[in-house]
């Protein structure tokens, strides 16, 4: 793919249209920037990127003129197939493809391609320091906060790719091909994005299609509609968390038995893996102790957007939880909670948009209280927590009804708790 003297539109100036306008200047292109956010916001966007001599841009709307006006469209993670933009350029059939597809184009090492509804992130970091640990030079990149497209051009040849990928991006790929795929889990996620179940979890699918005789997919043997894929996949398939895990790393989580299984693909041999397991301190906002106040654990879970996500941290926690959620609802249905809630949450705060439909899934269950910020959560959950408690901020909902993106929202949590 020759991007020279290309004239690229850019949908939507995130993490990714940077990284991507970026890309396109160095490939000696012309990119082009339309972002549906206010004028002010993508000004001050642009200028922090360092683009503002350098791309023309339309921001408050996507207008049609300017996306026909183009070679080739581009869209980032966030933005929906069945977008205004994406529908005008395929009605006069100029080229759509997301940013991990264009990355994919560039890039000439072995993919190691981590998906799923929970843990992909965690399961991502193991995998990298695993590989790093072992001698092997590694690349963390994607979902995880850093766009793939940004990485692409500098890859030495013996660098592995370690690809963090969300539906989102899966969605908008056709010929993406890792050299090993793994699929964690499918569990109720992104229903405000995607239709139904069925075309979220296709879209998961996405990260097997174009896999060979060759490459390495990596199936979760306890997730039965994953495990079923195996019929309908050229790759070799390779099970985690299944009867022989269980009984060789006893004890062992989802998340390491996975990693275990990628690292064993590359040949690690398992006291390597060991070593970075007992090493292993967690990833930031996932489950991160931020602070023990008067015998009360702070915990910062801000990366949990799903009641699954609840549910998995919930069932992590070994004390009585003060639990603070909330944030914008994903079409999510908070009710599969309702076991582990009574079992483990003594007092709820919520926060955000979703707080009418959290409370009614749970007002019947446990005490709940409603509060307007988030200092005001961490306040009233100090005050509701007793010694030998922990306080969870784990939302279950996006944080961009309060935040700009769920980073923000834990380190404010974390600055609020440090401040108490
Ligand atoms: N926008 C438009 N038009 C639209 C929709 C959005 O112009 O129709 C604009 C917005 O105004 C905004 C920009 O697009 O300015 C945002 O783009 P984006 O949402 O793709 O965000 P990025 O900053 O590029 O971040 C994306 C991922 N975000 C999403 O998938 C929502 C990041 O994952 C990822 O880290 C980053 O690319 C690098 O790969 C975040 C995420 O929440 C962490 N992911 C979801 C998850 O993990 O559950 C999928």
């Amino acid at each position: 793919m020759d991007i020279r003297g290309k004239r690229i539109i850019i949908i939507g100036l995130g993490l990714s249209g940077a990284s991507l306008a970026k890309f396109v200047l160095r490939l000696g292109g012309e990119p082009r920037i339309s972002d549906s956010a206010p004028k002010e916001i993508i000004a001050e966007t642009i200028c922090a990127a360092g683009l503002e001599s350098q791309v023309k841009w339309e921001a408050d709307a996507h207008t049609k003129d300017f996306i026909l006006d183009s070679d080739a469209v581009v869209i980032s993670p966030g933005v929906r197939r069945d977008a205004l933009p994406i529908q005008w350029a395929k009605e006069n059939n100029i080229p759509v493809l997301g940013e991990i597809e264009l990355a994919w184009f560039f890039c000439r090492n072995p993919i190691v391609a981590i998906t799923g509804s929970n843990g992909k992130t965690t399961v991502s970091t193991l995998i990298h320091a695993i590989l790093e640990k072992s001698g092997k030079k590694a690349c963390l990149c994607g979902n995880i906060g850093s766009p793939f497209i940004g990485h692409v051009l500098d890859l030495s040849s013996e660098e592995i790719v370690v690809l963090e990928v969300s539906s989102f991006q899966l969605e908008s790929t056709s010929t993406f091909r890792p050299h090993v795929s793994v699929l964690l889990n499918c569990t109720q996620n992104h229903l405000d994005r995607h239709n139904d179940m069925e075309e979220y979890f296709l879209a998961k699918t996405q990260i097997f299609k174009n896999q060979d005789v060759d490459d390495f997919a990596i199936l979760n043997f306890n997730d039965e509609k994953t495990r079923n894929l195996k019929s309908q996949l050229k790759a070799k398939v390779s099970y985690f968390n299944g009867p022989h895990e269980q009984k060789s790393y006893a004890g062992e989580n989802l998340n390491f038995l996975a990693a275990r299984k990628v690292a064993h693909v590359f040949g690690v041999p398992d006291d390597v893996i060991n070593k970075v397991f007992q090493d292993f301190r967690g990833v930031e906002h996932r489950l991160e102790w931020v602070r023990t106040l008067d015998k009360v654990d702070f915990i910062n879970d801000s990366k949990a957007t799903t009641a699954e996500a609840g549910q998995w941290a919930l069932r992590a926690m070994q004390r009585p939880v003060v639990m603070i959620c909330g944030g914008r609802d994903k079409n999510i249905d908070f009710s599969v909670l309702s076991e582990i809630v009574i079992e483990k949450v003594k007092f709820m705060i919520i926060i955000g948009e979703a707080r009418k439909k959290i409370k009614k899934a749970f007002a019947s269950l446990i005490d709940i209280e409603e509060a307007d910020s988030l200092c005001d959560a961490v306040k009233k959950a100090k005050q509701k927590a007793e010694q030998g408690d922990c306080v969870l901020l784990s939302p279950m909902c996006t944080s961009f009804d309060m935040f700009k993106n769920f980073e923000e929202r834990g380190k404010v949590f974390k600055e609020i708790v440090n401040q108490l």
